[in-house]
C-alpha cells in the first residue's frame, strides 16, 4: 500500500508547458480591491472581492482543471488567494501562500491559479487571501460539486457562511500585533452570516440579519462554512435538529446533533427537515432564530439569524430580547472518535506504520512582543527573504539538508530555514501539544489548518499526549479526513510550559511540496503561530512540479499579469 502510494505521487508529474495567456478565458475571474465597504452597518476600509463580503460563490467540478483569475487592484498592498483545502490539487505555485509557494501578485497585478481537486474530495471549501489579515474580508465559499451520484438526497442547498467584522483596519490590527508594547484587535464586533449581521449595540436594529430561506416539508443541505478571522462559534437552531453529512470536504456517516461547534477554517454539511406547514401551524411560528455564540473568549458575542418560512412576518431587523436558546459553552472534544467516514479508508496509516512523531509544543511567549512559538520558534510570512518553494527551484534551498538538521535536532524542526522537512514515503504522527504561556500561564484554542492533503484526526485531549492511551480509543473510532481540527485549552491558565491538551494527526507523505500547517486564527498567524513543512527532496519537488521558466522565480516576473503585458503561465495538468 505505501508502494502503491508513493508511485501515485510521482504519477501526478506533469509536463507543465508555458503558455501565453493573451487570448485565454479562465473559468472565474476575481478582482480584489480596497475600498470602504459596509458591514454590520459600519463602514470599514477593506479589503473585498467582486466588491462584496463575502466574495462571489465559485462552483468548481471535481476531478477536472480549473483555472481561477485573481485581479490584484489594489495599488498598495500584495494579494495571494488560497484554495482553502485543496493544497494537494494545486498546480505547484498556485496554492496561494506568499513566503512559501508563490511571489504575492504585485499591486496592479493578475494571477492564474489552476485547480483539480481530486475525485472524493467533493464538497464545502472556502477561498481567501493569505496576506496579513485581509481575509477578515477577503474571502468566499468554493464549492466543490460532485461527479459521482450523490450520497444523499435533498431538495435544495443552502449556504451558511461565517465570518467576523472588526472595527479596526486590518492596517491598526496587524500594526497593534508586532508592536512593542503589543496591541490586541479587540474581539470581534460582530460575527456575520452571509455578510449580515449587526452590533450588539445596534438595537433597536437598523441593521438587517441574514435569512436563510425554507420551504415547509423540504430537505435541505445546509453548507456551514466558518471564514471567521477569530470566532470559534457553537451555533443551534431554535427547534430543528440536523444530521453532520460532510466535514472538510468529505462525507461521512449521518451524525445528529442539535448544535455545531465550529472553529476558523472548518466545514460542515448537514441536513435539516424543514417543518411541515401543519408543524409550523402546532408551533404558531413562521420563523426561527439560528443563535450563535462565540466561545473561549473574554467575554461572550451572542449573534442570530433567521431560518424564514413563506409568509413570516417577523421583521429580520429585530433580534429577541432574550435569546431563545440556551447560551452555549464549549464542548472539549465535540464529536471526536464521533464522526466516521461514508465510505470506510483503507489506507488509514496504523501507529505500527507511523515511521516518526513530531510533537511540536505550543505556548505564547509574552515579552517586549507578545508572539507565538512552536518548539520555540514563531513563522510569519515576513520570515524567508523569498518563498521557499522558489528558493528550492533556484537551488538556494536543499530540503534534504534541512531534513538532517531538522532530525539531528531531535524535534523535526531546521532552526536554519525554519522549516519541519519530511521525506516522501515517511508515516508522520504529528502531535500538536498546547502549553501554557511563558510567564502568565495563559492558554489559549487553536484551530489547526493544514495545506497539503487531507490528514487523519486521530482525536484530542487534555494534559499531554499518551500514544498508548490513544490507541485504546482509536479501537472503536474510524478516523476521518480532515484539513482543520482545534486543540482545546481546557483551562485559561496553567503553570508556565506545563502542558495543557493536544490534538494528533496522522498523514502519509505522498505529495512533494512546500506545505503550511499554521493556526486559523488571523491574529495568531500574525503572532507567528504557522508552521511551513517541506515533503520530498528537490528531485522530487522539481520532478512532481515540473520544468519551470523564469516567469515565477520573481516577484512581479511574466507568469503574473499586468495590463500591458500578458501572463507567460505553465499548464501543469492539461
Ligand atoms: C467578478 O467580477 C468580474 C468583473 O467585474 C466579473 O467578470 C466576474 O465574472 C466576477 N466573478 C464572479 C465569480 O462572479
Ligand atoms: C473611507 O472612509 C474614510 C472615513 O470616512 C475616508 O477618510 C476615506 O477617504 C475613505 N476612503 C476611500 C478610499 O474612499
Ligand atoms: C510585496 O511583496 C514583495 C515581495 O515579497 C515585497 O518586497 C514588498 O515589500 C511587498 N509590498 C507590500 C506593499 O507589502
Ligand atoms: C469599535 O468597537 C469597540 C468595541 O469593541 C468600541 O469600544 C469602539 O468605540 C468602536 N470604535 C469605533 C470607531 O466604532
Ligand atoms: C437521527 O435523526 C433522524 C431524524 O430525526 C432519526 O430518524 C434517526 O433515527 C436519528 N438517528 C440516530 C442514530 O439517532
Ligand atoms: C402566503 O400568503 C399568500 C398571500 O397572502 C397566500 O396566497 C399563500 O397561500 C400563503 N402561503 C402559505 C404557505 O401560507
Ligand atoms: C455554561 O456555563 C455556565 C457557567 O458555568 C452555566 O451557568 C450555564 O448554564 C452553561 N450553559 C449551558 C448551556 O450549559
Ligand atoms: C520569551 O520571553 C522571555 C521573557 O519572558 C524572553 O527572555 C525570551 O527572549 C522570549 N523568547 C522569544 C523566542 O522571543
Ligand atoms: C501512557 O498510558 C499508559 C496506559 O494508561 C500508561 O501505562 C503509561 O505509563 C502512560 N505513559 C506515560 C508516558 O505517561
Ligand atoms: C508588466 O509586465 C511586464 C512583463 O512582466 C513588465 O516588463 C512590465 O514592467 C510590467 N508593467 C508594469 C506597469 O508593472
Ligand atoms: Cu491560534
Amino acid at each position: 500500500m505505501l508502494g502503491l502510494l508513493f508511485l501515485l505521487g510521482f504519477a501526478a508529474a506533469r509536463q507543465n508547458t508555458a503558455v501565453s495567456h493573451e487570448s485565454f478565458y479562465p473559468e472565474h475571474v476575481l478582482r480584489v480591491t480596497a475600498q470602504n465597504y459596509s458591514l454590520a452597518c459600519q463602514d470599514r476600509y477593506s479589503v473585498v472581492i467582486n466588491g462584496s463580503v463575502p466574495g462571489p460563490e465559485l462552483r468548481i467540478p471535481e476531478g477536472k482543471v480549473t483555472w481561477i483569475r485573481v485581479y490584484n487592484d489594489m495599488s498598495d498592498a500584495n494579494l495571494t488567494m488560497h484554495w482553502h483545502g485543496l493544497t494537494a490539487f494545486t498546480a505547484p505555485f498556485s496554492d496561494g501562500t506568499p513566503a512559501a509557494s508563490q511571489w504575492p501578485i504585485p499591486p496592479n497585478h493578475f494571477f492564474d491559479y489552476e485547480i483539480r481537486p481530486e475525485i472524493g474530495y467533493a464538497g464545502s471549501y472556502f477561498y481567501h487571501s493569505h496576506v496579513g489579515f485581509q481575509a477578515v474580508s477577503a474571502s468566499g465559499p468554493l464549492i466543490v460539486e460532485d461527479s459521482q451520484p450523490l450520497p444523499y438526497t435533498y431538495d435544495e442547498e443552502r449556504l451558511v457562511y461565517l465570518s467576523d467584522f472588526f472595527n479596526k483596519t486590518d492596517k491598526t490590527i496587524e500594526d497593534g500585533l508586532v508592536a512593542d508594547p503589543f496591541t490586541w484587535s479587540g474581539e470581534t464586533n460582530a460575527v456575520l452570516v452571509n455578510g449580515n449581521g449587526r452590533l450588539t449595540t445596534d438595537d433597536p436594529g437598523t441593521c438587517a440579519l441574514a435569512s436563510i430561506n425554507v420551504e415547509p416539508g423540504k430537505t435541505y443541505r445546509l453548507r456551514f462554512i466558518a471564514s471567521t478571522a477569530l470566532s470559534f462559534v457553537s451555533l443551534a437552531i431554535d427547534s430543528h435538529d440536523v444530521a453532520i453529512i460532510e466535514a472538510d470536504g468529505h462525507y461521512t456517516k449521518p451524525l445528529n446533533t442539535s448544535y455545531l461547534q465550529m472553529s476558523s477554517g472548518q466545514r460542515y454539511s448537514v441536513l435539516l427537515k424543514a417543518k411541515t406547514e401543519s408543524e409550523l401551524e402546532q408551533l404558531n411560528k413562521r420563523h426561527f432564530y439560528i443563535q450563535f455564540s462565540t466561545l473561549e473568549r473574554p467575554s461572550v458575542l451572542t449573534g442570530f439569524s433567521l431560518l424564514e418560512y413563506p409568509n413570516n412576518t417577523v421583521d429580520a431587523r429585530v433580534v429577541p430580547s432574550e435569546p431563545p436558546l440556551p447560551v452555549a459553552n464549549t464542548t472539549n472534544g465535540w464529536i471526536d472518535y464521533q464522526l466516521q467516514p461514508l465510505v470506510p479508508h483503507e489506507d488509514f496509516p496504523t501507529l505500527e506504520e507511523v515511521t516518526r512523531r513530531v510533537t511540536i509544543q505550543m505556548y505564547q511567549n509574552v515579552s517586549q512582543h507578545t508572539i507565538w512559538l512552536q518548539n520555540e520558534y514563531p513563522w510569519t510570512e515576513h520570515v524567508p527573504q523569498s518563498p521557499y518553494l522558489i528558493d528550492i527551484y533556484e537551488g538556494k534551498l536543499d530540503p534534504d539538508t534541512s531534513y538532517q538538521r531538522a532530525i539531528a535536532n531531535g524535534d523535526g524542526f531546521d532552526k536554519i530555514t525554519k522549516t519541519f522537512p519530511a521525506k516522501i514515503g515517511e508515516v508522520l504522527e504529528i502531535v500538536w501539544q498546547n502549553e501554557g504561556a511563558v510567564s502568565n500561564g495563559g492558554v489559549d484554542t487553536h484551530p489547526l489548518h493544514a495545506h497539503g492533503r487531507h490528514y487523519f484526526d486521530i482525536g484530542g485531549g487534555d494534559g499531554v499526549y499518551n500514544a498508548t492511551e490513544n490507541e485504546e480509543r482509536l479501537k472503536t473510532a474510524h478516523p476521518i479526513l480532515r484539513d482543520t481540527t482545534v486543540l482545546y485549552r481546557y483551562r485559561e491558565k496553567t503553570t508556565p510550559r506545563a502542558p495543557s491538551g493536544w490534538r494528533a494527526w496522522r498523514l502519509r507523505v505522498t505529495d512533494a511540496g512546500v506545505w503550511m500547517i499554521h493556526c486559523h486564527v488571523l491574529q495568531h498567524m500574525i503572532m507567528g503561530m504557522q508552521t511551513v513543512w517541506t515533503f520530498g527532496d528537490r528531485d522530487e519537488i522539481l520532478t512532481q512540479g515540473g520544468p519551470v521558466t523564469g516567469s515565477y522565480l520573481t516577484y512581479g516576473g511574466s507568469a503574473y499579469g499586468n495590463s500591458t503585458h500578458s501572463p507567460i503561465v505553465q499548464h501543469y495538468f492539461d
